[in-house]
């Protein structure tokens, strides 16, 4: 066999089984080293590949693909500072548990570390970020190598969607000539099912660990259920067969997905971060235990009110492994299917008190009231209640981090239409948000991103994907000029270097921007006017950018005198 016969078979073997596995997206950028996966992936008739030229937004793109399919995307670029440009990616992927199976291209090892052009060091490149990391083995077909490279992608696969999901990184040296020969017989194999079988089963809880958790919580009538981001839709099945059994409020953060659907919600709490915020409202509603599921919320009064109640049982769900815990607090770390403990625990004869659990329930509906009515002036907390009013069933609301996350949390009222709420809260980076939100619509899903001006700014690369596959993605940009969260942290007090160093105004005219990318755009002047425009947008596809321009000081502001009120009702309740 010649140079080209062992690369062609080795790499047509390699990408045969990850399709074998279940990969059916591969998203790549361009470059000559990775020549061989590419024009192999693009050769495949079982995988569709996405071309996205940078490597940055090509990351996201396909972690937010991988969200929304979730399942394993592949992700393949070429030698040098184009696989450095995935680090950020990866890195919200190991933290917010996204399976994504990263290829990089590498020069030989001749070529290594003596002045080559576009050589650098990749091995382990991404360090703890990734779940497993391979130097692949110089191209050969001998039989021996193809059970090797078949054996190597069925594991990659395994590896990035078992357990706790995250990214794995293999690094495929290539040397030249660079292309296969696709008329060579046999490239791929004819067999259905994949090189390796794994079975990976659900951790359980045993009956002596379930008898250890319920005697701490005998006698104890006011627990809290609070659940935290994450991605499982049927979760709330489960959950809510708890809670009703037990008649234990739900604290659900907005990326739990147990605030929309037609599940029953009566106790569900989706207002707990208005409620939480106040100090004294926090010193009137203590706990006996709290068991949480998800990462750890969104929330900040949330942190406060569990760092208050350091004593009580505390309580964490994991589903395989991990320490999701900050705040220090005394917890018990419980590794088992999440369902499962719902379901084993259900059958105990728990009951909180019903004053307790009635005190949760009328506490929310006075933050659900305080939000019904829309004020007349363009807020960026109502900008949230518009658009969940005008999304259809079936619909992802991708939320940009900073203020997005945080409004969503507030205004993101319960609701029957089955909406999905995503956002990178691994690392909570502002970059890479554009990509991800477009990543989440490229199977056709109807997609609002919520964003800053800043994190839009961050990744306005993003647009260029969506443009070239014509996928549709509606933009709403919150446009305050700068960091709008830095207004309500206590360096604002201090005027002498807050505009320039955290204010940070841009002053961009993003009409341009979206006009260079093929999109449609909008400067929002009422709520009449951005609803028109969402319609608009969900009936015409394309890019729509719907520009909504607030004021950083009157937001913080305006948040903080409806913060006041829902604190007062809550007060007089409280009595
Ligand atoms: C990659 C990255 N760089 C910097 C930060 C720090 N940071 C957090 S929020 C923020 C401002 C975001 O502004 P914008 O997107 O306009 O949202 P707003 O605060 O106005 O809601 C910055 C710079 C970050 N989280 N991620």
């Amino acid at each position: 066999m010649n140079h080209t016969e062992h690369l062609t078979y080795y790499v047509a073997n390699f990408v045969d089984e990850l399709v074998k596995c279940g990969i059916e997206d591969v998203v790549i950028s361009p470059g000559s080293r990775s020549t061989p996966l590419a024009l192999t992936f693009a050769e495949h008739s079982k995988i569709q590949h996405w071309v996205n030229l940078d490597e940055r937004s090509a990351a996201f793109f396909a972690l937010g693909m991988a969200k929304e399919q979730q399942k394993a995307v592949a992700i393949l670029c070429t030698s040098g500072t184009a696989a450095a440009n995935y680090y950020p990616a990866i890195v919200e992927a190991h933290l917010s548990q996204v399976p994504l199976v990263v290829l990089t291209a590498d020069r030989p090892q001749e070529l290594r570390d003596v002045g080559a052009p576009q050589a650098i060091d990749q091995i382990k490149m991404y360090g703890s970020f990734v779940k497993w990391y391979h130097e692949m083995a110089m191209p050969e077909a001998e039989n021996q190598m193809l059970s090797y490279v078949r054996s190597i992608a069925a594991r990659a696969v395994f590896e990035a969607e078992n357990q706790n999901a995250g990214p794995v990184h293999l690094n495929f040296p290539f040397r030249e000539p660079l292309v296969p020969d696709f008329t060579l017989p046999d490239l791929w194999q004819d067999s259905i099912s994949g090189y390796h079988s794994y079975y990976p089963g659900n951790k359980v809880v045993s009956n002596v660990q379930v008898e250890a958790i319920i005697e701490q919580l005998e006698n104890k009538k006011k627990g809290l259920i609070i659940c935290g981001p994450q991605m499982d839709p049927t979760f709330r099945d489960s959950i809510f067969l708890l809670a009703s059994k037990w008649n234990i409020p739900v604290l659900a953060d907005p990326l739990s997905q147990l605030r929309a659907g037609e599940h029953d919600k009566s106790l569900l709490i989706e207002g707990y971060d208005s409620i939480l915020k106040s100090k004294k409202v926090r010193d009137k509603v203590k706990p006996d235990f709290i068991i949480r599921f998800g990462a750890m919320p969104v929330s900040k009064p949330y942190l406060f009110f569990l760092k208050e109640n350091r004593g009580v049982p505390h309580f964490v769900i994991e589903p395989d492994a991990g320490h999701r815990e900050p705040t220090m607090t005394k917890t018990q770390f419980v590794y088992c299917d999440p369902h499962e403990f719902c379901h084993r625990f259900a059958n105990y004869p728990m009951q909180m008190e019903q004053s307790w659990t009635s005190l949760w329930v009328t506490m929310n509906e006075i933050v659900r009231k305080q939000w019904e009515n829309v004020s007349p002036t363009l807020t960026e907390g109502h900008a949230v209640t518009i658009m969940q009013r005008a999304m259809d069933n079936d619909h992802i609301l991708f939320t940009g981090n900073s203020m997005p996350v945080r409004d969503v949390d507030t205004f993101f009222m319960s609701t029957n239409k089955d909406i999905k709420v995503f956002g990178n809260r691994g690392a909570n980076g502002i970059d890479g948000i554009v990509s991800t939100a477009i990543g989440t619509a490229s199977h056709g899903r109807k997609v609002t991103l919520l964003i800053g001006d800043l994190s839009f700014y961050h990744d306005l690369n993003g647009l260029l994907v969506a443009n070239q596959y014509n996928i549709d993605i509606t933009v709403v940009l919150i446009n305050n000029n700068g960091g709008g969260i830095f207004s309500f942290l206590p360096q604002a007090e201090d005027k002498s270097h807050f505009e320039v160093l955290f204010g940070t105004p841009l002053n961009l005219s993003f009409e341009k921007v979206v006009d260079m990318y093929g999109g449609h755009y909008a400067n929002i002047t009422s709520w009449e006017h951005f609803e028109k425009e969402l319609k608009l947008a969900y009936q015409t596809g394309g890019i729509h950018v719907l520009e909504i321009n607030t004021n950083r000081d009157e937001n913080v502001i305006w948040h903080r005198e409806e913060w006041a009120i829902i604190e007062q009702n809550i007060v007089t309740l409280l009595g």
